[in-house]
């Protein structure tokens, strides 16, 4: 299934929907029967994949399943809180839009706030959206997990955000409807109904929201939810939770999960700005005709699947040679680079250094909350600046270089870059949009092209407004990235079948889903795979009473300087070698797929799909 020919059938596209699918695991933790054999395809199959994956969230819903983006329900609802949104934007008067949520959750919240901001701004209005990540702003760029389990400082931070205000709609982004951090906000904005209208964004049903306890509090995830669910009735709270199908890389909601989120999140809030600003209502039909058009970027994007898969193969490439890969952006796709290159740290456990993105205009262009980030180390140096300074020195072909700019940015500059970049690598690839018949910048996208080993030009129809295609851009560069990097990974090994084997384990939910995957590669009993999963992250071969007795916060603190910790255990738990034995293992073979199947007997295969050698 996984060759050169890899298509998929409607049967496969739907398979997650049976009830007897995974039935114990929410849809955001499922793995998506559609990329089972990821981890064995081809640059241009997986894209394939992707997109198979990513077209379900357009997927029209059966009836009897899952509400979906396009049914009733969710565009009704849309409607709903656009209207509240309009209201605050009639009256700012002490009122505020906040919106939050933790990882790409807490970064699209940002990306959001950021742009209906400076669309107020354009406007000679003040701004009125806020934004919340758990973890402070320094979570945009850098992997900080373990704040999500935390929702006193979620309900703190809230509380700072809206101190004086006496309207407020709090929009709450938990993909998987999980995160302590936004429950605890959700909690208190049901405590104080006569401020806070609080409404709920996320990707599972609402009998699947996490039902764990949390330290500390009288409610779950989910009991919030169902609060909230009696409070929907009077329209006093909204919740907003479309099924878009399981990840391609399971749990990896930075995929899908961050992609519905920015198409809801940006239809809600062009609705109420329409609306104010325009004069034209909130209605069904304009609502639906904007989710149509991201469903026609998905089509633009991905119809480029040559040139995004020489693109994954190219920065596959660089990955499994030790080089880097390095976005340079302009304008607002330059923050999409940014946040994606971050995001492979926790996700497939890469070094800071693999996968960087830069900004053009730097934390200037940003403008996030606290200002530049600088002084918090290199990490942190984002400006192009930053990059000829830190990174151009000691480029070489190994390391892939993408200049990710669209022709309404400054095109000179792009020039200018791309040929200092030349000088040191010919690893130099374009990747820019451009609307059908707009000329302007032949000449200068003609010097890139000549400097660049490849040039991706995504052309867009002229379209009805340059907002939505700006919008259009972004998403459209999300997925692109997302594929590279994701894919990049793959090629590199870092995934097995369709799982990040190599997740760092630093929060709750990653325990919980460390722990589920050992059981399911190794086929033994909890009980074994957690006390394997601890033993790898207190690196000692027999648990201490101490050990047995912390809790899931003691043990994800100190998961947060290990690596390696869930291939670790699996080895120890499929040979039954030491701990020493088993980072001998792994040392000699780093690619985690390959350690893996090594040690596993015909005998230790179950649950485990039979190899095939990439085609
Ligand atoms: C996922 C990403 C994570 C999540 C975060 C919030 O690919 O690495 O950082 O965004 O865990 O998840 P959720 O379900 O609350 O949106």
């Amino acid at each position: 299934m996984a060759g050169s020919d890899w298509t998929c059938s409607l049967s496969t596209m739907r398979e997650w929907e049976s009830p007897d699918y995974e039935p114990s695991l929410p849809i955001s933790e499922k793995s998506n029967p559609l990329t089972r054999d990821i981890d064995r395809a081809s640059a241009t199959c997986i894209v394939r994949m992707l997109q198979a994956s990513d077209a379900q969230m357009f997927q029209e819903g059966t009836g009897t399943t899952y509400k979906r983006l396009l049914s009733e329900q969710v565009v009704e609802t849309l409607m709903e809180v656009a209207k509240r949104v309009e209201l605050i934007l009639e009256d700012p008067q002490d009122s505020l839009v906040v919106l939050s949520g933790c990882g790409t959750s807490g970064r699209i919240a940002f990306l959001m706030a950021s742009s209906f901001n400076r669309a107020l701004r354009e406007l000679n209005k003040s701004p009125v959206y806020s934004y919340i990540i758990a973890g402070g702003d320094k979570a945009l760029l850098s992997s900080q997990e373990a704040p999500e389990d935390d929702p006193r400082m979620g309900m703190l931070s809230l509380k700072r955000v809206c101190e004086g205000k006496r309207r407020v709609l709090f929009i709450g982004i938990s993909c998987g409807l999980s995160a302590p951090f936004v429950a605890g906000q959700l909690d208190f904005c049901l405590q104080h109904p006569e401020v806070f209208t609080p409404v709920l964004v996320g990707v599972n049903p609402t009998h699947q929201a996490r039902d764990e306890p949390i330290p500390g509090c009288t409610f779950t995830f989910r009991s919030v939810v169902q609060r909230m669910q009696e409070l929907a009735k009077s329209q006093k709270a909204f919740l907003v939770n479309p099924a878009v199908g399981p990840e391609a890389i399971s749990g990896s909601s930075r995929m899908k999960g961050g992609s519905v989120t920015k198409i809801l999140l940006e239809v809600v809030l062009s609705a109420a700005h329409a609306a104010t600003f325009t004069n034209t209502s909130v209605t069904y039909m304009g609502i639906l005709q904007h989710m149509r058009a991201y469903e026609k970027t998905l089509d633009i994007t991905y119809a480029q699947e040559e040139g995004i898969s020489a693109l994954l193969e190219a920065a596959g490439r660089s990955l499994r040679r030790g080089g880097r890969v390095c976005y340079l952006g302009w304008g607002s796709l330059a923050a999409t680079g940014l946040i994606d290159a971050s995001e492979c740290i926790p996700t497939f456990g890469a070094d800071y250094n693999d996968v960087r993105g830069f900004v053009s205009g730097g934390y200037r262009e940003l403008n996030n909350n606290e200002g530049p980030l600088i002084s918090l180390g290199p990490d942190f140096c984002i400006a192009h600046e930053d990059f000829l300074r830190l990174a151009l020195p000691s480029l070489s072909d190994l390391d892939a270089v993408l200049l990710v700019y669209t022709h309404s940015d400054d095109v000179c500059d792009v020039v200018k870059l791309a040929r200092r970049v030349r000088e040191k690598t010919s690893n130099l690839h374009a990747v820019y949009h451009q609307v059908d018949g707009d000329t302007a910048a032949a000449v200068q996208q003609n010097d890139i092209n000549k400097v660049c080993l490849s040039s991706l030009r995504i052309s867009w129809p002229p379209p009805a407004s340059r907002s939505l295609l700006h919008m259009q851009w972004e998403l459209s560069t999300k997925l692109l990235l997302n594929a590279v990097s994701t894919g990049a990974h793959v090629l590199k090994g870092k995934i097995y079948q369709n799982h990040m084997i190599d997740v760092q384990v630093t929060n709750s939910k990653l325990y919980g889903r460390a722990t589920r995957l050992l059981r399911k590669l190794s086929g033994c009993p909890e009980h074994r795979c957690e006390d394997a999963l601890l033993k790898a992250i207190y690196r000692v071969d027999e648990l201490t009473a101490d050990i047995s007795s912390s809790d899931i916060n003691t043990h994800t603190l100190a998961a947060r300087n290990r690596t390696k910790v869930v291939p670790l255990a699996l080895v120890c738990l499929l040979t039954g070698r030491s701990l020493q034995e088993a980072e001998t293992h792994l040392e000699r073979q780093p690619v985690v797929r390959e350690a893996v199947e090594a040690c596993l007997s015909p005998s230790t295969r179950r649950g485990v799909i039979v190899a095939r050698p990439r085609t």
